[in-house]
């Protein structure tokens, strides 16, 4: 079966913009993975730990016949290929990967929560989903827009419409 799920990206450490390009290239590059859609490129006030770098994100949705399990197996290897370590809670990072939706799925299992358990406070996170899924309802039957009318754009600004690789 196929699902349409969402994939939120992040990065500030080691040419943020980059890691983003090369990561959306590596999703498209993914067996199982197809219609890869892309949000603009964002870049945006670290939250978490004062004094680390601003961060860029991104959304991607993506069609998938992979399991949720499966997805994140093959984001995690991503993530690990551009360096990833896990080492301080919210401390800076090379590249994140985060499935933030997967259908209408609702998903609490040890390595996955989704919806992402931090979404709908996340406006580095709902404000790209929304170039992407402008329409779009959460599980729980909230409409996306009124989330982002909500928290609004404070902190994000756009670096590019479609830098895509
Ligand atoms: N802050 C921003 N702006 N963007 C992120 O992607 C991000 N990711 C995180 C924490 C550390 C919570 N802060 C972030 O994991």
């Amino acid at each position: 079966m196929t699902v349409t799920a969402y994939v939120a990206l992040g990065s500030n450490l080691e040419q943020p913009q980059l890691q983003l390009q090369t990561a959306v290239a590596a999703i498209k590059d993914k067996q199982h993975i197809s219609d890869v859609v892309c949000s603009r490129l964002y870049h945006s006030d670290p939250v978490g730990p004062a004094g680390q770098p601003d961060y860029c994100n991104a959304v991607v949705g993506i069609a998938t016949t992979l399991e949720p399990l499966a997805l994140l197996d093959a984001l995690q290897a991503i993530e690990n290929a551009h360096g990833r370590t896990r080492s301080l809670r919210w401390g800076p990072r090379t590249l994140d990967l985060d499935i933030i939706l997967f259908g209408n799925r609702v998903i609490e299992s040890p390595r996955l929560t989704i919806p992402h358990y931090q979404m709908r406070v996340r406006n580095f996170v709902l404000c790209p989903l929304l170039d992407v899924a402008p329409d779009l309802i959460l599980p729980d039957g909230q409409p996306l827009r009124a989330l982002v009318d909500e928290l609004g754009y404070h902190g994000l600004s756009v670096i590019a419409d479609n830098p895509w690789l």
